[in-house]
């Protein structure tokens, strides 16, 4: 029944910034998937694991991957194996099953945001006993045992149904398919004051969500048609799709653009007073206004002042964690509520820890991505709600609450510009030169800009003292501006190089001027120091968020 497949290793298995990804042609390749889902299961196995939870975003090659999995948990004596119906399972929800149910360790099947289909992208990351995506000593034991594999275990049985909810005896283990909406469902009546957002959108509030086709769309229709009575005009595009009907399911101002267009450009009596879109896995938000785009980094900042409006969070914050490239919004609100701020390496993997010593309550990235100890990863529908609970008691709109935030705190401009798929050997050669040049910056003025502090970023991890070097490279000006860029860890072709431009004004300063105009000075500097365009052979960023 068990069989034994002799295999020998793929070089390229290490797992990036969140899993392993790759073209799903890449997956699909003889014992490709069969290989590093073997050195995860004997990750988990070695640290006492007997239970996994798996599901996926639904894309391409979802039910046939998590049929494998199965199949070869069971073989390597995974005890108890809890699949979600229809294997979808956003991934937070799927960190929230974990830690609800104490199960050892989860596998979620995403590539987030890249489109899905046979000739697009496709992904496997694994989260650890506490809910979160695996930390990198867990990462790079995984990567070290892929080098090394030899074989791989996998049971001779028929393929499970995960299409009805039960629970089945199959050889030595016990098959659970669970709803994957209910327990996350119930996580948010919890945290959120759903009666009283029910009574704003009764008030003539309107809504639009937007779930890209991915697999945030069951939990909308669960929480605002079903509890909150929304009519389906807003919902858009909530039935998962297996390609995500073409698109990339990437919440942000160029993948979003229509949504965007509707409510925050061409905005008429019809336009609703708050928008959010999420992405495939349903672990990011973009959060829009009538007439305002609301940017991740004050996100973070405008839910952190505001946090105890929601039951949830009514004992106020513990701390506040960002990512480094991230704005420093969410520091000037820490600094105020008088709690610490901390400042880890791209990937939600690094707030864990944090999380976990009770050290933070809210984390984001400018990457569209905000969460808190509610779970072990980024929460789009959590964030939405989160705003919308804080709309409910203010009674502000999004633009007010968000300018009143800015008076208060004065404002991060910030902009992020990728340039996608450059040539590797380019952008390697980039990255060291760049570094190269860092030490000659320091106390120069160029374009009026004066350098503070310059470094590639490197971090300790406060609990367990670990240390992840070279995570970007980032200049502080004087004023409190800043420019930062990092190779991407997460793409599946050649590299993208993420720029990102922060500057600061005061609550005095001028706090309305279009944002690429804000930071139109850094870019210049950028160009003028760096020869950023010229040496990626590109004459423009390729995405700006
Ligand atoms: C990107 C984002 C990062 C995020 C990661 C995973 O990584 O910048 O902030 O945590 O994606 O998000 P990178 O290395 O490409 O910059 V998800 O929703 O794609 O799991
Ligand atoms: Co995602």
């Amino acid at each position: 029944m068990i069989k034994t497949i002799q295999t020998t290793p793929f070089d390229d298995q290490k797992p990036g910034t969140s899993g392993l990804r790759k073209r799903t042609r890449v997956f699909m390749q003889p014992n490709y998937l069969e290989n590093f889902v073997q050195s995860i299961l004997l990750e988990l196995k070695e640290t006492g694991g007997n239970s996994l939870v798996i599901g996926g975003d639904g894309r391409y090659y979802n039910h046939k991957a998590i049929q494998t999995i199965i199949k070869m948990a069971l073989a390597n004596g995974i005890e108890h194996i809890h699949v979600a119906k229809n294997g979808l399972l956003s991934t937070p929800a799927a960190s929230h099953f974990i830690r609800k149910y104490g199960i050892s360790g989860g596998i979620i099947l995403s590539a987030s945001h890249n489109p899905g289909g046979i000739d697009e992208d496709f992904g496997i990351k694994f989260n650890t006993a506490n809910g979160g995506p695996a930390p990198e000593s867990v990462t790079n034991s995984i990567y070290y045992k892929t080098r090394n594999i030899t074989h791989y275990l996998i049971a001779d049985i028929p393929d499970i149904d995960m299409d009805s909810m039960g629970t089945a005896q199959v050889l030595q283990g016990t098959i659970h398919v669970f709803d994957g909406i209910y327990d996350y469902v119930q996580l948010m009546e919890a945290l959120f004051d759903l009666a009283r957002i029910k009574e704003l959108l009764e008030n003539g509030f309107s809504l639009r969500l937007d779930a890209m086709n991915a697999a945030t769309g069951p939990y909308l229709k669960a929480i605002f048609q079903d509890r909150l009575n929304m009519g389906e005009e807003t919902l858009l595009r909530c039935i998962p799709l297996e390609d995500f009907g073409g698109i990339h399911p990437d919440p942000n101002l160029k993948y979003a653009a229509s949504l965007v267009k509707s409510v925050v450009e061409g905005h008429s009596a019809s336009s609703p007073d708050f928008a959010a879109a999420f992405d495939g896995d349903g672990d990011r938000n973009m959060i829009l206004g009538r007439e305002i785009f609301v940017t991740p980094s004050d996100s973070l900042a405008i839910l952190a002042a505001n946090a105890t409006l929601a039951p949830g969070y009514r004992a106020g914050l513990k701390g506040i964690a960002r990512s480094m490239p991230t704005s420093q919004a969410a520091d000037k609100v820490a600094e105020q509520l008088g709690i610490p701020c901390f400042e880890t390496p791209t990937g939600w993997k690094f707030f864990g820890n944090l999380l976990d010593a009770d050290l933070v309550t809210l984390c984001g990235e400018e990457s569209f991505g905000t969460g808190s100890n509610h779970v072990r990863e980024k929460d789009g529908v959590w964030a939405a709600l989160f705003w919308l609970n804080i709309l409910a008691v203010t009674r502000k709109s999004v633009k007010e609450l968000v300018q009143g935030h800015w008076r208060r705190f004065g404002r991060n401009y910030y902009s992020r510009h990728d340039y996608e798929a450059v040539d590797t050997s380019l952008a390697q050669a980039f990255m060291k030169r760049s570094e190269e040049l860092l030490p000659s910056l320091n106390g120069n003025t160029v374009f009026g800009l004066a350098v503070k502090t310059t470094d590639n970023f490197s971090y300790v991890d406060p609990v367990d003292h670990s240390m992840t070097q070279r995570q970007g490279i980032r200049i502080v000006f004087e004023d409190g501006s800043r420019v930062v860029f990092r190779p991407s860890g997460t793409g599946t072709q050649g590299v993208t190089i993420r720029l990102y431009l922060e500057r600061y004004e005061t609550p005095h300063g001028n706090l309305s001027l279009h944002t690429q105009e804000a930071v139109q000075a850094l870019v210049n500097w950028t160009e003028h120091v760096f020869d950023l365009r010229k040496s990626l052979h590109k004459t423009a960023p390729d995405v700006i968020t």
